[in-house]
């Protein structure tokens, strides 16, 4: 008997959200040796990348006023607002020169409509619209899934509790993310997040 298969989803290592980039994640560069050595393991690899238009809504500079950090309502929702980051065809999207892409079957985009963001793989933030990565996966059969990157608090905890809502098995490596922590108790917070709605979480040493 063939067992399903399960897929790796690796989030947002691009070059704005390491050290150095307009986002930092901290230590965020540390997870990208185990993204590529655990892409082996997998028989699919999957990628995200945030992927904002100039004039996206969730850049503090696009908001006369405002700094990074601020809140706002956008669009009718609550939105956190960010330095300019990830701009679309810029250096700051690309994946980091050192993570290795070549097994990547697919990539998804996420944050492409100025007046919304998607922290999630999966949805925009209020849930509107889909990045295709929900049918991707059900077009495959895919019910198990493995995340990791960054940022632990936002992209990855929001794309594990989309998961959960869409009823996969969700397992979240945590040696292979790291978190933005805004707020000192982000990182603890998403992980109880997680947790509660059935997330796995696990280290990469786990793994079979
Ligand atoms: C993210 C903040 C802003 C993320 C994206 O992918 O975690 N965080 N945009
Ligand atoms: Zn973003």
């Amino acid at each position: 008997m063939r067992t399903e298969m399960s897929a790796l989803i690796i989030v947002d290592l691009q070059n704005d959200f390491l050290p150095g980039g307009a986002l930092p994640v901290p230590r965020g560069d540390e997870v990208i040796p185990l993204a590529n050595k655990l892409q082996r393991r997998f028989e699919l690899v999957l990628a995200t990348q945030d992927w904002h238009p100039p004039d996206h809504g969730s850049f503090a500079a696009n908001h006369p006023g405002k700094n990074p950090g601020d809140r706002i309502m956008l669009d009718g929702i609550e939105q956190i607002l960010w330095p300019v980051h990830c701009v679309q065809n810029t250096h700051g999207a690309e994946f980091a020169p050192s993570f290795d892409t070549s097994r990547i079957a697919q990539v998804f985009h996420k944050g492409l409509d100025p007046r919304i963001d998607s922290y999630s793989t999966f949805f925009d933030n209020a849930h509107r619209r889909e990045t295709g990565l929900a049918a991707y996966l059900k077009e495959r059969s895919i019910k198990d899934i493995y995340l990791l990157g960054l940022a632990l608090d936002y992209c990855v905890k929001y794309s594990a509790l989309d998961a959960r809502q869409l009823g996969l098995n969700t397992r979240v490596i945590l040696d292979g993310c790291r978190g933005i922590g805004l707020e000192p108790n982000d990182v603890d917070r998403a992980l109880d997040e997680m947790k509660r709605v059935g997330a796995i979480l696990l280290e990469s040493c786990e793994l079979l």
